[in-house]
Order: C-alpha cells, then structure tokens, then sequence
C-alpha cells in the first residue's frame, strides 16, 4: 500500500487479512480491506464493542467474515435467479483499494473504492464503482456511494449488514420501526405491520419497508442502548438467527445466538434502487450509543 497514513490509523499487515486501525481520542476501530470490512467500533470506555464478532468467522480471501458490518452488493439475500450464486452478491469478499485516510484527532475516516473485474462481470455485467467511506469519532459513520458508469439505469439492492453486540438477545427491545410494514421471511414472505417494540423469541428476519426511522436497540443487560439513524436507505433489515440456524452456520458457533442482533440499514426487495446513466447514489448509516 503506497497510501502514506496519518498518526491514527496504523496498517497491520503481518498476519493473515490486512487491516487497518483507526484511533481517536472517542473511540477505536478496525477495518479489512476485504470488503471494506467493518470489523470492531469501541468508544472509548465503552465496556463492550458494539459490533459483534463470532469467534468463527473466517477471515479468507473469497469467504465472508462473519460480524461486524459486511457490505452487501448487488443483491441482497439469495440471487434471484442463480441459486448458485454467492447470497449477498460479491462485494462483501473482495479486495477493496484504500483510496484515502484522513485524521484531525477528533475523527478518523478512510476512504475504499470497489471496480468491477473479470469475476464481477460474470455476476453482474454493469459497470459501477462504489466507494465506501468510513469514519470514526464519537459514533460510527458508514457512506455507501454507488456511481452508475455505464450507458444504461441498472438496479441494485445493497445493505450495511451490520451485527451488534448485546447481552442476550431474548432481553433486549428494539424500537423505532413501530407501524412499519415489514416481510416476514420466517412466515412465508407475509407481509405484516410492526406492533409495538420488536422482542426475539425465536428465528427472527424481517425486512422493513419504506422507512428512514432511526432504530434503537435497549439493552439493559450491558446498561446501555445502541441507535443506528440513516439517510438514503429505504429498508431496515433485523436478523437473529437462533438455534437451530446458528447450528447450521459453520463460521457461527452454536451457542452465540443469544449475544448478537443485526440491525441492518439497506435497500431490499421493492426499496431496491434503479440508476441512471452517470447517476451516484448515497447510503449512509451511523452507529453510537445513546
Ligand atoms: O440479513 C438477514 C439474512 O438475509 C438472513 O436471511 C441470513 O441469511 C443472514 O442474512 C446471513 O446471511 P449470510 O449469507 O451472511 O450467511
């Protein structure tokens, strides 16, 4: 890497996955550059990161890590034609290429651009580039931006899939999507509206349509509550896999369930976004305790 990188952001690069850590004065920070993965977010004196991690995960070239907050494009969920495609489409298992990284003391961010290549074109023949932004200060700031460099609209789907840590996920709430539609993949797809806090009480995955609503998820266990706000996301994805899933999951240990949620800010199903020739489209997600 010829990038030259300011005082809080150190490249570690010794073993396995290169990665860097972003430090400020508020909090700490871990990024891959496979994928542009967001790893770890730690403010300072928090008593735990507020993203989860499974002790599973793998960290290979071509594999998903498991936690943190992959970034999923251009399609979210299963492909919907090609089983045998990769879920999640393919840029959460890419290498990404550090285009800057900047730190005043106060805030630490770094900048990583995603081009189509041989492999991509395969999956998905659209010329884009994506650039991703990620900055570290009081709380956690996630930008998607997905440009259109092609002659043609295209649509993509796209998430920030992003796992929270918590202290045990039947005793948490999660608030803000009340009176939002919602699709309710553990009952068939049936569309349904959100009564109340969301509670888990088994196998949880739910899109939630058309909302810009800042989510908060209570926990009272670790003392504290985590509020994930948004801005050019139409969808909120909540995601808790269980038992019997979590078994089914090799890079997820059976018996982590309970100390996860995801909360994820996306772009899925009817939300999915169409752009046009030259056109840029912004994501962002932003993460930190209330
Ligand atoms: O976001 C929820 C979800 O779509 C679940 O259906 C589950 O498959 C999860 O993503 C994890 O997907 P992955 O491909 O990372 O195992």
């Amino acid at each position: 890497m010829s990038l030259a990188l300011p005082n809080g952001i150190q490249l570690e690069a010794n073993s396995g996955l290169p990665r860097l850590i972003l430090t400020t004065q508020y909090a700490e920070a871990e990024v891959y550059l496979h994928g542009a993965h967001v790893a770890r977010f730690r403010p300072r004196g928090a008593s735990h990161d507020l993203l989860w991690m499974s002790r599973e995960s793998w960290f290979e070239p071509g594999k998903p890590i498991r936690g943190g907050v992959p970034v999923i494009f251009p399609w979210f969920g299963p492909h919907p034609t090609r089983p045998d495609l990769p879920a999640h489409g393919f840029a959460r298992t890419r290498p990404w290429s550090l285009v800057s990284a900047s730190d005043d003391g106060d805030r630490a961010a770094v900048t990583f651009s995603l081009a189509p290549d041989d492999d991509s074109r395969r999956l998905w023949p659209h010329a884009f580039e994506l650039r991703y932004t990620v900055e570290v200060g009081r709380k956690l700031a996630m930008t998607l931006e997905t440009r259109n460099l092609s002659h043609d609209s295209f649509t993509f789907e796209q998430a920030l899939h992003t796992y929270f840590t918590v202290s045990n996920v039947r005793q948490i709430e999660v608030t803000g999507l009340e009176g939002r539609e919602y699709i309710d993949k553990m009952d068939g797809g049936a569309r349904k509206t959100q009564q109340g806090p969301i509670g888990f009480t088994g196998e949880t995955d739910r899109v939630y349509l058309n909302t810009a609503d800042t989510v908060t998820i209570r926990d009272e266990g670790l003392g504290r509550a985590i509020a994930v706000s948004k801005e050019g996301s139409g969808s909120t994805v909540v995601w808790n896999p269980w038992i019997d899933k979590a078994r089914r999951m090799p890079d997820y240990g059976d018996e982590e369930w309970p100390g996860m949620v995801c909360i994820e800010t996306a772009n899925a199903g009817e939300n999915a976004i169409q752009l046009s020739p030259g056109m840029t489209h912004a994501m962002k997600a932003v993460i930190g305790l209330k």
